[in-house]
């Protein structure tokens, strides 16, 4: 696949990273979560936290594109952000809680400038850039049926400047700046997402791979078709909610305990047929 083609006589002096993405990435080739290991990965090193269930959820993510050769991510500020400039695909990163703005116009001019192309356009971001900065840009571009993928990195806080409580943290919960404790429960978001017009919701944790693959991909390939999606990864900041690696990542899973995906009749019936026929 012609992908990434370097230059004839260039080959040898690309950085080390970029030739064994050439000859090892995982762009045309049907890879997913359980080929793990065996692939030159879209993002390999990254800055944050040792054990972060985010960074997790995100590296499954990104094993279970469908297309990644074809996908572009918009992102925004938050934990992610600091590691989107890391990643082997196109990233954009949005002013803080505007990744749907930015996705919806993205998404249109892809579709003009590749009409015979599917582009995959997915928005990624923390709970606090959908469900409370970025709620308004968020449900808009839902509510205007925009056919793009939303995959929130629900930590269960503002992680990344330190520890304040967000919409989606519970109650009661206490965290570097929220001494006293979160004073109301954590915003029903995923209803709102289907109160607003997503085809295909879901809830996922890193804890059980298969099923974020099978979630991310459902949620791309409706979005192609159907109308927009939305998924939760649920993966509490071990750093902020002062626990380890261990613990955050056993909270993660009771957190999801059982599988939580919603999708309306047409989504239903258009995986029906994609996935009967595979
Ligand atoms: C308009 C705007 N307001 C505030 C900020 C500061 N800011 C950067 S990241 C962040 C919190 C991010 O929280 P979340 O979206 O939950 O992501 P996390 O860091 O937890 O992954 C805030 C408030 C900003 N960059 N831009
Ligand atoms: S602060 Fe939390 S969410 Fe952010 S990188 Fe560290 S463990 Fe992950």
């Amino acid at each position: 696949m012609d992908v990434i083609k370097p230059a004839p006589g260039f080959e040898d002096i690309l950085p080390l990273e970029y030739q064994e993405l050439v000859a090892d990435g995982p762009y045309g080739r049907s890879l997913g979560v359980k080929d793990l290991g065996t692939f030159k990965e879209l993002i390999e090193d990254h800055p944050l936290c040792a054990g972060c269930n985010l960074t997790l959820s995100f590296r499954l993510l990104l094993a279970s594109l469908p297309k990644p050769e074809d996908t572009l991510i918009v992102t925004t500020a938050g934990c992610f952000g600091v590691i989107h400039p890391q990643i082997a695909l196109h990233a954009s990163i949005a002013p803080f809680g505007t990744q749907n703005a930015f996705a919806s116009g993205l998404t249109r001019a892809m579709r003009i400038r590749f009409p015979e192309k599917q582009k995959d356009v997915i928005t990624i971001g923390g709970d606090g850039s959908f469900a409370d900065i970025g709620m308004a840009p968020t449900t808009h571009s839902w509510f205007r049926g925009e056919k793009f993928a939303s995959f929130m990195l629900d930590n269960e806080c503002y992680a990344n400047t330190g520890g304040q409580a967000s919409g989606m943290t519970p109650e009661g919960v206490v965290l570097n700046m929220a001494p006293k404790g979160k004073s109301f429960d954590k915003i029903p978001f995923v209803e709102i997402a289907k109160l607003a017009g997503c085809a295909y919701v879901a809830t996922a944790s890193p804890t059980k791979p298969r099923q974020v693959e099978s979630m991310v991909r459902r949620a791309i390939l409706v979005a192609r078709e159907v109308g927009p999606t939305f998924v939760r990864l649920a993966c509490v900041c071990a750093t902020n909610y002062k626990l380890t690696p261990i613990e955050a990542h056993r909270k993660s899973k009771e957190l999801v305990s059982q599988t939580d995906e919603y999708m309306t009749e047409a989504a239903r019936e258009y995986l029906e047929s994609l996935e009967g026929a595979a």
